[in-house]
């Protein structure tokens, strides 16, 4: 059956889309606890979706269903436009299922995450954290991936060209321009993360070298601890074949 117009796969073509999702939770001052609030609720949380420094992901995302614990009323949360997000107050801690709905260009069927809503702090300082009732952040980067995407939502995801949604003139640059400021100009949509990372923004090219160099570093620790562990191996067993040679056992212990 012949396919309509711009949902042909774009063959061996994959485009990333990179957010970040979690949540931010605070204890409430107990002097200062809106009345509102049942009396058994400590914390009041925010579970989002949102894209790296804030940016748009409503081109290719369209909707956020939250699925929270049962102990809340309609614990089924959609979210249909940004920001995708709930806020709510409780006393405790569960799993949250995030599904991400993508635009229907994109003919793609929904993805499920799952996070922990964390409200108690957490690491090396927690304790002092909870005394000074600090901001509980719990948040992870994380790479949507559409494989072989259909032409119209490859248009879509890249703005690309004439008349793209999201740019500025929609219009292609003078003599088909392919520089970054161009395609700035015309509203050409990537996957760049920021260079450097903010206070408000981790999730940088400089924090991902440095990630990098830390598990480059702990590589070779582990790549070290091996080769000990190798050494001590044969080791061992030069004094267990010395050991069965004393005793006159055989090496072999396969029986006949
Ligand atoms: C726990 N397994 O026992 C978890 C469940 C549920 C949290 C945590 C309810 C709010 C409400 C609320 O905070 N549920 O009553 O509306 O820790």
């Amino acid at each position: 059956m012949p396919s309509a117009t711009g949902t042909k796969r774009i063959r061996g073509v994959s485009v990333f889309r990179p957010f970040v999702f979690g949540s931010e939770a605070q204890p409430f001052d107990p002097a200062k606890k809106p009345p509102h609030v049942p009396a058994d609720h400590t914390h009041q949380w925010r579970v989002f979706v949102k894209g790296v420094n804030d940016e748009d992901i409503s081109y290719w995302l369209k909707k956020v269903q939250f699925k929270l614990h049962e102990t809340y009323a309609q614990n089924v949360r959609t979210i249909e436009q940004p920001p995708f997000e709930v806020t709510e107050t409780g006393w405790g801690e569960f799993e949250i299922q995030i599904k991400l709905y993508f635009v229907p260009e994109s003919t793609e069927k929904p993805q499920t995450l799952w996070h922990s809503l964390k409200l108690h702090p957490y690491g090396p300082d927690a304790e002092a954290k909870k005394e000074r009732r600090e901001l509980v952040v719990s948040q992870n980067y994380e790479e949507v991936v559409f494989n072989e995407p259909v032409e119209q939502f490859y248009e879509l995801l890249t703005g690309g060209g004439a008349g793209g949604a999201g740019g500025s003139g929609g219009q292609k640059g003078k003599g088909g321009k392919n520089t970054k400021q161009a395609q700035l100009q015309r509203g050409v949509r990537t996957a760049e993360i920021p260079f450097n990372e903010t206070p408000e923004n981790p999730y940088s090219k400089a924090a991902e070298g440095s990630e990098m160099d830390r598990l480059g570093e702990a590589n070779k620790t582990v790549e070290g601890m091996i080769k000990l562990e190798r050494e001590r191996l044969i080791e061992r067993e030069k004094k267990l074949a010395e050991l069965r040679a004393s005793e006159g056992i055989p090496a072999s212990t396969k029986k006949r």
